[in-house]
C-alpha cells in the first residue's frame, strides 16, 4: 500500500495505549480518553459550527492562519489586525459565540480532573480545523485574564505531531504524536510553555475525513 492511506495505517500502528502519560510537571497527555465521548461530542459540535462556522482569520502581522477557527462559550479568542484577544461576540455575525455545549464543559471538566486539575470551569472554547499542510506555530497561550487554570486539548481525526517546549521559544521540543481521542493537558508551573503543531500529513481519517480538529477549552474571563 502506498499513499496517505498507508501513512495513516502507519500512523495508527503507533497508537499509544490507553493511559496517563506525563510530559510535565503539571502536564499530560491522557491516550484515548475522549473516545467514549466521541458520539455526544461530534452532534454538539456540528451544531455549533452550523452557526459559527469555520474561518481563516489573520495575524495582527498580516499573515492568514493556515488553520480555521472557531469557538463556542461566552468568549472567543480571535485574530486580526488589531490583535489578539478574547471577544463576547463572533466578529463575522456579531451575534454571541454559540453556547458552549454542557457535554463538551463536561467532557473539558472531567479531563483536567484526570490531570490533577479539580476546579477547571471553561468558559471558552476554540476549534482549530487542520487540513494536511496547515500547522500552528510555537506559541504561549497569553491572551487569558489569569494563568490559574489549565489548557486542555483534544485531537479529533488525522493524527498530529504537537510541539511541547520550554518557556523561551528557543527551548528544544519535545514532539509528541497526537491520535483521535488524545487529549493533552496543561497547567501550572506548564501553563505558559510554548507549544505548537507541525504541518498535518495528507490522510483521510475514518470518522473525521481529510482533516484533524482539536478543541482547546481554557478559563479566559
Ligand atoms: O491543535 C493543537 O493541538 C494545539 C492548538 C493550540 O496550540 C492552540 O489552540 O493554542
Amino acid at each position: 500500500m502506498h499513499g496517505p492511506t498507508a501513512d495513516l495505517f502507519a500512523d495508527a500502528a503507533l497508537q499509544q495505549p490507553p493511559g496517563r502519560e506525563q510530559i510535565g510537571e503539571e502536564s499530560y497527555v491522557l491516550r484515548g480518553y475522549a473516545l467514549p465521548w466521541i458520539d455526544r461530542l461530534l452532534p454538539e459540535l456540528r451544531r455549533v459550527l452550523a452557526q459559527s462556522p469555520f474561518r481563516q482569520m489573520v495575524t495582527p502581522g498580516g499573515f492568514t492562519m493556515s488553520a480555521a477557527l472557531s469557538s463556542c462559550g461566552a468568549l472567543g479568542w480571535t485574530t486580526d489586525s488589531a490583535g489578539y484577544r478574547y471577544t463576547p461576540l463572533d466578529p463575522r455575525s456579531q451575534q454571541p459565540w454559540p453556547t458552549m455545549p454542557d457535554a463538551l464543559h463536561e467532557f473539558a471538566t472531567r479531563a483536567a480532573t484526570e490531570a490533577g486539575f479539580p476546579d477547571f470551569s471553561p468558559d471558552a472554547c476554540l476549534i482549530n480545523r487542520y487540513v494536511p499542510g496547515a500547522k500552528m506555530s510555537l506559541h504561549q497561550d497569553k491572551n487569558e485574564r489569569s494563568y490559574t487554570a489549565p489548557v486542555v486539548s483534544v485531537s479529533l481525526g488525522l493524527p498530529a505531531i504537537f510541539l511541547f517546549g520550554g518557556h523561551e521559544r528557543s527551548d528544544k521540543t519535545q514532539k509528541i504524536s497526537l491520535f483521535h481521542g488524545d487529549v493533552v493537558v496543561w497547567g501550572g508551573v506548564d501553563r505558559l510553555r510554548f507549544h505548537g503543531v507541525m504541518p498535518i500529513k495528507e490522510g483521510v481519517h475514518p470518522i473525521m475525513g481529510p482533516q484533524r480538529i482539536n478543541l482547546t477549552f481554557r478559563t479566559a474571563g
